[in-house]
């Protein structure tokens, strides 16, 4: 059974459309938002922080409609679907951009785009960096991953100080994990995960040698669910082939997600039962962070 809020007939004046006339005069658009979500919490507490504040989704839209104009209104629906489901207790959204008043060059009623978005799937992402301010580029690097679009962050752990692992010679590293959502393929999200790395001052020449900052794809999808991406290509493997066996991502992704399972040649298991197995003497508490996602 699904709840619902529905929010309809948002109406505010824009400048989008691919003619110049449009971009200059502007017209009304008019929006209608569905969304998906476990009401029952909030039926139950009467508590405005266990649902959604439709009054907020208003202002989001409006500010959409009269923010930077867009050509299509394709384009328009996505960017409002994609602002929604930044609240996180939305499942689903439906979201409707009509155009009424449309150069369409015959009478017509209305004009009107829908898009239907789901939060995708489960996806973790291990965050590493033993080169410069760790923490500070921990910190934009979050945002950066946040702001992503088609991506959202769904818990951060704490900063863990690690003994480093391999490679060279090397100080100490700062490491931490982020468990979100995402409608991206795991291709696309690795690419913008090496953007957001070059963003940073992130070079590649020594494996495994020190780097201002790390972004490690872990896993997409749940592990052992049909929603589960099991790949290995040169440019990816999914689950990440070490993941299960290092301190430095079980400790953190455990404080993240305490429910969190991943594939292992045993089959799947749960990270808090391998964070028995491994060696975690080199994981230590890191220092206070405060990622803004
Ligand atoms: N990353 C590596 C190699 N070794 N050691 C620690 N402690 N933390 C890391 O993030 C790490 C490492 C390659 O990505
Ligand atoms: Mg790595
Ligand atoms: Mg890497």
């Amino acid at each position: 059974m699904t709840d619902r809020i529905h929010l309809r007939g948002v109406e505010a004046f824009g400048y989008h459309g691919v003619l110049p006339d449009e971009k200059r005069d502007g017209q009304p658009f008019v929006v209608d938002v569905v969304m998906e979500l476990d009401l029952a919490t909030a039926g139950g507490s009467d508590a405005l922080d266990d649902t959604v504040s439709y009054a907020e989704i208003a202002g989001e839209v409006v500010a959409r409609i009269t923010g930077p104009s867009f050509d299509l209104i394709e384009r328009l629906a996505e960017v409002v679907a994609d602002d929604v489901l930044r609240h996180r207790l939305v499942d689903a959204v439906t979201v409707a951009v009509h155009k009424p008043q449309a150069p369409v060059g015959h009478p017509f009623r209305d004009v009107a785009v829908e898009v239907h978005r789901g939060r995708g799937v489960p996806v973790v992402v291990a965050l590493g960096a033993n080169l410069g301010d760790a923490r500070a580029t921990l910190e934009s690097a979050v945002d950066s991953v946040a702001a992503l679009p088609g991506m959202r962050v769904r818990a951060v752990s704490p900063l863990v100080e690690t003994d480093p692992v391999g490679g060279p010679e090397q100080p100490g590293y700062l490491n931490a994990v982020l468990v979100g959502d995402t409608t991206l393929t795991p291709a696309d999200l690795l690419g913008r995960l090496h953007a957001i790395e070059a963003d940073h001052g992130r070079t590649r020449d020594i494996r495994w040698g020190a780097r201002t900052l790390d972004l490690d794809l872990v896993q997409v999808g749940r592990a052992g669910t049909a929603s589960e991406v099991r790949q290995a290509d040169d440019a990816l493997t999914l689950p990440h082939p070490r993941a299960h066996e290092r301190g430095f991502v079980l400790v953190p992704w455990s404080q993240a997600d305490p429910a969190a399972t991943i594939r292992t040649d045993a089959g799947v298991r749960p990270v808090a039962d391998l964070l028995a197995e491994v060696d975690t003497s080199g994981v230590r508490t890191g220092p206070e962070w405060s990622p803004t996602w």
